[in-house]
């Protein structure tokens, strides 16, 4: 945010802003005094956020797995909403709640577009325009699956691991250039998201939240907010934040396999 009362605020593009984390992103930002951009596939849902904002928010429609379009609806943007100050890669998915021998293809495969073609996508249609400006941020919403292996974590995990590395290897592709790239990863937060892995079971969703501290999508907006707004010279590469009352699990023996 520039110090400058007449200046233009900086304008955020965040996907996945219609629930969770980044919806919180986008608010967090949005009070700061940024123009949002909040994206996602289902439009009506910003609505009430872009009520919020008013004038400095522009919704858009965006299936992020539609890679094919992302460059043309970057471009398509109205003069006011051209020129992008900071991307929030926050779309992402866990589809297939179960072992990954188990679970349908179509699961794994939306999981693995969304997660990392999806991300992959908007990030290389926004890129330009930031490396001509020498200026701009990318943040990337990873998780603590894409370090920690765990049972039924399958592509979700490897699909955070991409984010981590992605984030990483634009650091090195972007160095001197004035763009910051960093990825965050929150261990469990209390969002829609777990509801949609388990394909809205509300009895697993209960058993799973039910009585524990979990993070808060306001509490990774604000990490993200804090490092957004360190001096330019500063870049955080990999921020992993955990619930204090969630920790590492250990090697464990399956049972001795037959023959
Ligand atoms: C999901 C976090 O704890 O379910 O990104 O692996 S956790």
């Amino acid at each position: 945010m520039t110090d400058k009362p007449d200046a233009k605020p900086p304008t955020a593009l965040i996907t996945g802003a219609s629930s969770g984390i980044g919806l919180a992103i986008a608010r967090r930002f949005a009070g700061a005094g940024w123009s949002i951009i909040p994206a996602a596939r289902r439009v009506d849902r910003l609505r009430a956020l872009a009520q919020e904002i008013g004038d400095r928010c522009h919704p858009l429609e965006l299936d992020i797995a539609d890679t094919a379009r992302a460059a043309a609806v970057i471009e398509a943007l109205p003069p006011a909403f051209q020129e992008i100050d900071l991307l929030v890669n926050a779309a992402g998915v866990a589809l297939g709640d179960g072992p990954a021998q188990e679970v349908p293809w179509e699961d794994l495969q939306q999981t693995i577009e969304t997660n990392t073609l999806g991300l992959a996508a908007i990030t290389h249609a926004v890129l330009p325009q930031m490396v001509a400006r020498r200026s701009g941020d990318i943040v990337n919403i990873g998780s603590i699956a894409g370090s920690y292996p765990y049972p039924k974590g399958h592509v979700y995990g490897a699909s955070k691991a991409f984010v981590r590395q992605f984030s990483l290897n634009l650091r090195a592709d972007l160095a001197g250039l004035g763009i910051r790239a960093l990825c965050i990863e929150p261990g469990t937060t209390e969002t829609e998201f777990a509801a949609v892995r388990m394909r809205q079971d509300v009895t697993r969703v209960q058993e799973f939240y039910g009585g524990r501290r979990l993070l808060k999508a306001e509490d990774v907006a604000e990490v993200v907010f804090f490092a957004v707004q360190l001096p330019r010279h500063v870049n955080l590469n990999i921020v992993e934040m955990m619930p204090t009352d969630q920790t590492f699990s250990f090697f464990r023996f399956a049972e001795p396999s037959e023959g």
